[in-house]
């Protein structure tokens, strides 16, 4: 493996401050895997699962505090503070370098320090990119393996000596007040001090794949959006392909391998969490999944809600912070209908209820992708997959309808810069409070967020046919707390009447908020959905919809002069409609 003087150089400036012991390049092999997997057997980081029902399976237990992303510690330290907008927090770089100095300064004494050179994308695609980061935990490197490609191949993709996104990554104490995650944008960095976990420190993932790369996307004009991409096959065998942003822990990795209970009608999983996106010489979207495997959500993860999520996590599986059977087998709340008897709860303790959840709320399993029984045969492909349509979902009891599509490019970036909420346990803080999320992108957009729907507004006339823009809501519920809508496997009859709209041969009604299913126009042959329950999951009502709109207007108000003129049209014009 040759590596570039800039990087190496960069390594050694790491090691200079961390001061590990030892200095390891990974090159993404088997063996090294095995051997991380031995270390960490050893030292207790993991523990073995049943080997017999889930073969190379293991089970890691995160710090109690630390469990899910902490957004509070993480920072865009871009050099004008305008540059990370209003939604971002911001630190000035000298400062969140001298604060976050002080922790990483030494973490890596009598430690090893691997170095990770990984490829974000397929290998042979122009849209790839590069990281090299830098870790102290084990747990993080046999992570980097299944979610990204490590190596040679990392490497061999650079196409220029500093052609890569830097990232130094050290477990520090663990302690969230010594905890930050901080974004270099204009120097193409990532530092990230005091978590061990998921997009905390997983490098390739949120800070790397969607911070920077969005900003860097916006500046080559591509873009790195929070979304699912799936292929939809009919019962022709025709295939259309789409993407879909939905916030953490609202249902991308679900719908990315549904099973259809519509005959003929199946699903094609090309990724779960992060698409990037170009254009291509004929002006068609087309997307690639950067990553290499899934990090998805256990809990509610069954053979009735996910079949194929369960059905890839059987072997070759990291599960972290899930509870355990008395026969070493991984468990969540909603595995199975009963509670197995003698748990041990995700923290080692036997689990009683009084305690909480057996699994934590956020706990997941890391597995690769190949292993999806609904992976596309071309989710590799270098030139990536056709969009036809983008979905922008998120979690609403209230308010927001089951499905309706935007009435064309630009009014559909206002409906995704118009989502918000409720809040999951994917995040520390409070679980189901409301609150903005434009395309799914607040916790991950690099910049200024006005600029960015600037962004998304300036790629729709760039595309020869831009594609149809819907929003779902799968979450809505009646009087009685229950949800209107089955979901899971039922949602691919909400992607039916997308390609029919693609098509031209949908049937819909024009709202002040854009076209909804005509009545009859959406399949619900064989599922579990009253007129009456269709009807509501549905309803557009002008009173809720007006005050949702006020509090919209004063979130834009944030932007200043800095949000784009059509955005603030598609509200007004919204408003009008509705009689305001
Ligand atoms: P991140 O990995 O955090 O980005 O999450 P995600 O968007 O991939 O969410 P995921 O598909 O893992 O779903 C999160 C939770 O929502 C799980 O507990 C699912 O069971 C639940 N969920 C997913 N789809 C549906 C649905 O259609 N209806 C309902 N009611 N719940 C759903
Ligand atoms: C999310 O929170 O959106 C995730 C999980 O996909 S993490 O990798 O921890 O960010
Ligand atoms: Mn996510």
């Amino acid at each position: 493996m040759s590596i570039s003087s800039v990087a190496e150089k960069w390594v050694e400036e790491a090691a200079a401050l961390t001061q590990p012991s030892r200095v390891v390049w990974c090159d993404g092999s088997k063996p090294e895997y095995d051997r991380l997997i031995e270390d960490m057997l050893r030292d207790g980081t993991l523990l073995p699962l049943n080997p017999r029902t889930y073969p190379s399976c293991y089970l890691h237990r995160s710090h109690p505090s630390d469990v899910a992303r902490t957004e509070q510690l993480t920072f865009i330290c871009s050099r004008d503070k305008d540059d990370a907008g209003p939604t971002n927090n911001w630190m000035a770089p000298a400062e969140a370098k001298a604060r976050a100095g002080a922790y990483v300064k030494g973490a890596m004494k009598g430690k090893t320090m691997y170095v990770i050179p990984y490829l974000m994308g397929p290998v042979g695609s122009d849209m790839s990119r590069v990281g090299i980061m830098v870790t102290d935990s084990q747990y993080v490197v046999a992570s980097m393996h299944l979610m990204t490609r490590v190596g040679a191949v990392a490497i061999q993709a650079m196409r220029r000596d500093d052609d890569f996104i830097a990232g130094l990554h050290a477990l520090g104490d663990l302690s969230p007040d010594r905890r930050l995650i901080l974004h270099f944008p204009e120097e193409k960095l990532i530092w990230s001090v005091g978590s061990g976990y998921g997009g905390n420190a997983l490098l390739g993932k949120k800070c790397h794949a969607l911070r920077l790369a969005s900003a860097q996307a916006r500046e080559e004009g591509w873009l790195a959006e929070h979304m699912l991409i799936l292929g939809i096959e009919d019962p022709e065998g025709r295939i259309t392909y789409v993407a879909a942003a939905m916030p953490s822990a609202s249902g991308k990795t679900n719908l990315a391998m549904v099973i259809s209970s519509l005959p003929g009608w199946r699903a094609w999983t090309v990724g779960d969490d992060i698409a990037w996106m170009h254009i291509d010489a004929t002006g068609q979207l087309r997307a690639i999944n950067p990553e290499r495997g899934f990090f998805g959500v256990a809990p509610n993860t069954s053979p009735k809600t996910n079949p194929n999520g369960t059905a890839m996590v059987r072997s070759n599986t990291i599960f972290t912070n899930v509870a355990m059977t008395p026969s070493q087998e991984p468990w969540w709340e909603g595995l199975t209908p009963e509670v197995p008897a003698g748990l041990t709860d995700w923290q080692g303790r036997p689990w009683h209820p009084a305690n909480g959840p057996a699994a934590h709320p956020n706990s997941r399993f890391t597995v690769l992708a190949s292993q999806c029984p609904s992976i596309a045969p071309n989710w590799e492909d270098p030139q990536g997959v056709p969009i036809s349509a983008l979905i922008f979902g998120s979690r609403r009891s209230a308010v927001i309808p089951l499905v309706f599509e935007g009435f064309d490019w630009n009014h559909g970036v206002f409906l995704g810069s118009a989502m918000s909420t409720e809040t999951t346990a994917a995040i520390t803080g409070q679980v189901g409070v409301v609150r903005r999320d434009p395309m799914a992108m607040i916790p991950f957009c690099g910049y200024n967020m006005a600029d960015y729907f600037a962004h998304w507004l300036a790629t729709g006339p760039k595309l020869a046919k831009p594609p149809k823009i819907f929003r779902v809501n799968w979450f809505r519920r009646d009087a009685d707390g229950k949800f209107l809508w089955p979901g899971y496997g039922a949602n691919m009859r909400v992607l039916k009447w997308m390609v029919e709209r693609v098509r031209g041969t949908g049937r819909a009604e024009e709202t002040p908020i854009g076209y909804v299913p005509a009545p009859g126009a959406l399949d619900t042959d064989g599922i579990n959905v009253t007129p009456t329950q269709l009807r509501e999951a549905l309803r557009c009502d002008a009173g809720e919809w007006l005050a949702a709109l006020d509090d919209l207007g004063q979130f834009f108000d944030g932007f200043g002069s800095r949000l784009p003129a059509p955005i603030a049209a598609s509200l007004a014009e919204t408003r009008r409609k509705f009689g305001a």
